[in-house]
């Protein structure tokens, strides 16, 4: 685990040019492997940062797309993020993984630049997908975060070919693959499954539970809604969490990492979890009530962790203001650094098509 947003690592020392992300990245990642953990309570401040910097870098993504500045789809995770940080911190750097097109959060966890994220969202050159691909399409292999994947479900068995070919050279990693509950209902859910515990690989499943395919509710979805017990099918081991409480979700992530590297299996993490806000920025919601979502702002991740760090006596109200503000700055910047980015000019955009031209 690292502290490059807490420490602010992308400082004014390296300029923000196009040219210089790729050895960014291959500077941070020599610097996270230098990295330990060291006083008591940094882990959990980071984390804590790390649900807090989603949340804002979000609320932030929805009043860039009102004002047009993103364009296309926008999937918010508001309300989840304990589950992309809690799965996230049991991981190490090396580990792949892949999401939806609701990865915003899990594109963070991972330590994604947030510039990079927003210039994306903008359609801008410095994007991380140089802007072709937009929020659905965060990727960076330098950081082994392999998407962003639009299809529901289509990733699945991306993640076992990963999780194969990881296994055959020899690699001591996890690839871990979040995915909704609307995904466990298609086919490639089942496949990969199957695979997965055929050919014994090690993936980490995490199904993220928000009870909603887009307007469609779990109970209209699955016949048999413990999710976690379709892993018995298959014989692979599952657990069911908590996905509002960082604490369980860490622990049971943690777990799950030591089942995968210990006998060398897939594991099938289901965290029950909530979206606070509407399917996408076209979404009415009016397939549910809005008592229900409150009830479940009740039981949001990040006052509730918030508490448990200043009981704990980790942290003090003092400090939470000083994290929202180191955000904020965090954020900023992020933000001028898409508006200041550029537009690929017209004759670069059979690039990168069908020609053999390396991105
Ligand atoms: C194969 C496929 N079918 C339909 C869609 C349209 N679609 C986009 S998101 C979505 C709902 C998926 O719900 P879930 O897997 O629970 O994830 P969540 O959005 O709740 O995170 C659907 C049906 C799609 N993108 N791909
Ligand atoms: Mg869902």
């Amino acid at each position: 685990m690292v502290f490059l947003r807490a420490e602010g690592f992308l400082g004014a020392s390296l300029e923000w040019d196009k040219e210089w992300l790729p050895q960014i990245y291959k500077i941070h990642m020599e610097k996270r492997a230098k990295e330990k953990k060291v006083s008591p309570g940094e882990q959990e401040r980071h984390l804590l940062y790390q649900m807090m910097l989603i949340r804002r870098f979000e609320e932030k993504s929805a009043e860039q797309y009102t004002k047009e500045k993103i364009r296309g789809f926008l999937h918010l995770y508001i309300g989840e993020e304990a589950v992309a940080v809690g799965v996230t911190q049991a991981l190490s750097d090396e580990d792949y993984v892949l999401s939806t097109y609701r990865e915003h959060g899990h594109a963070l966890a991972k330590n994604m630049d947030s510039g990079a994220i927003m210039a994306e969202m903008y359609g801008k050159l410095e994007g991380c997908s140089k802007g072709r691909g937009g929020s659905m399409h965060l990727f960076d292999a330098n950081i082994n975060f392999y998407g962003g994947n639009a299809i529901v479900a289509g990733h699945l068995p991306m993640d076992v070919g990963m999780a194969l070919a990881s296994k055959k050279q020899q690699k001591n990693i996890i690839t871990c693959c979040f995915f909704g509950e609307g995904a466990a209902a298609e086919g490639e859910f089942h496949e990969a499954m199957n695979l997965a515990a055929l050919w014994q690989v090690p993936v980490l499943f995490v199904c993220e539970n928000n009870l909603y395919a887009m307007g469609t509710a779990l109970k209209y979805t699955h016949a048999m809604q413990d999710l976690e017990k379709k892993g018995g099918a298959y014989e692979i081991e599952a657990y069911a969490v908590d996905g509002m409480d960082l604490i369980a979700v860490s622990k049971a992530a943690n777990d799950a990492v030591k089942y995968i590297k210990t006998n060398n299996r897939p594991y099938f993490l289901v965290c029950n979890t909530y979206r606070f806000r509407p399917h996408s920025m076209f979404d009415a919601e009016l397939y549910r009530d809005k008592k229900e979502v409150e009830e479940w702002k009740k039981k949001d991740p990040i006052p509730k962790y918030q508490q448990h760090l200043i009981n704990k006596k980790l942290l003090s109200k003092k400090q939470i203001d000083e994290m929202e503000k180191q955000i904020e700055a965090e954020i900023k910047k992020a933000v001028i650094f898409a508006d200041e980015g550029s537009w690929e000019p017209i004759e670069d955009l059979t690039k990168f098509v069908y020609s053999g031209q390396k991105a």
